[in-house]
């Protein structure tokens, strides 16, 4: 299989590299002319998650030379840097496959506007990795990926089916779901309440478990969340919160992609996490001051280290 991952972010490099080691051919396409060329120099260094290093020699260009023809394009960049490629997107080979794995909301309607519904394929990855550098990714913690079409189909699409083989060959646990949209919702929940509070309090995500304080404001934002969920079809429940407590202890040392943004001043995706949720309550009638308290907050935070908010 031909596979371009898009994307030098944490998620994009970790699985770049993981693929490459396992033997798949692979090629990671970057936002910048600078990180493809030291990638194209140096490689990219993974340290496991045993701490031991391993080197990737990936080869890499940036998204302004264009995409190239690939069987599968594995969509690794942040909701907020999804405008920027769509339009790349728009000229990828009819067959082809875009795996789109992004956290919040949004990109489902961005990307099946430009795409025909049966090149799209929606993951949700609960891997933990860090950036350390342009060239260097550490993988944090344990997760699952979950690929499939966003709602059920008639058939096991055999691009994603062939991807969930080659991802557990590399050492991922992956599985296909036939209609990701349940998944895409709960993936969410577990972002809107873990990611903005370690990134307001600058904590690893393991460190949300250690404090009654944290827990209560975790379950609080769970609470309001899966009362939106409800509201559009979704069934919450108890295990859910379950699910995202081991979230957190499986990825205990990670720090959160939100977090990341914040300490790399970067934008952070609150607005397509605890915004849409803010964005769907008001639609449907249900106040959600937390998620509305932590948008804000961590908006704020966002300004203060970029300097703006002096
Ligand atoms: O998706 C994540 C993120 O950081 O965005 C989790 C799973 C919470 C890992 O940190």
């Amino acid at each position: 299989m031909d596979l371009v991952v898009i994307g030098g972010g944490s998620v994009g490099m970790l699985y770049a590299a993981r693929l490459l080691l396992s033997g798949q051919s692979v090629r990671l396409i970057t936002r910048t002319r600078e990180q493809a060329g030291q990638i194209r120099q140096d490689g990219i260094t993974l340290r496991q998650l045993d701490g031991t290093e391993r080197h990737a020699p990936i080869p890499s260009q940036p998204l302004e030379d264009g995409l190239p023809a690939a069987d599968l394009y594995l969509l690794a960049v942040k909701q907020t840097d999804l405008d920027s490629i769509l339009s790349a997107l728009s000229d990828i080979p009819p067959a082809a496959r875009v795996l789109a794995l992004q956290n919040g909301m949004g990109h489902f309607e961005k990307i099946t506007g430009i795409l025909a519904p049966s090149q799209c394929l929606f993951a949700s990855n609960t891997e933990g990795a860090r950036r350390i550098s342009p060239v260097f990714v550490a993988h944090t913690g344990t997760g699952l990926l979950r690929l499939g079409p966003w709602e059920e189909a008639k058939e096991r699409d055999p691009i994603g089916s062939a991807f969930v083989e080659l991802a557990n060959r590399s050492g991922f646990q992956a599985v296909y779901e036939n209609g990701m949209k349940p998944f895409a919702w709960r993936k969410l929940l577990a972002n809107a309440s873990i990611n903005p509070l370690t990134a307001l309090f600058d904590i690893p995500n393991g460190m949300l478990l250690e404090s009654p304080h944290t827990m209560h404001l975790m379950r609080e934002l769970f609470q309001e969340a899966a009362a939106v969920a409800q509201r559009y079809g979704e069934k919450i429940e108890e295990q859910d919160w379950q699910d995202i407590v081991k979230i957190c202890r499986n990825t205990s040392r990670n720090i959160s992609s939100m977090l990341q943004d914040i300490r790399r001043r970067n934008e952070t995706e609150v607005k397509a996490i605890n915004g849409y949720l803010v964005q769907k309550g008001r639609e449907a009638g249900l106040p959600t001051p937390m998620h509305e308290t932590v948008l804000r907050a961590v908006l704020l935070k966002s300004d203060m280290v970029k300097g703006k908010g002096e």
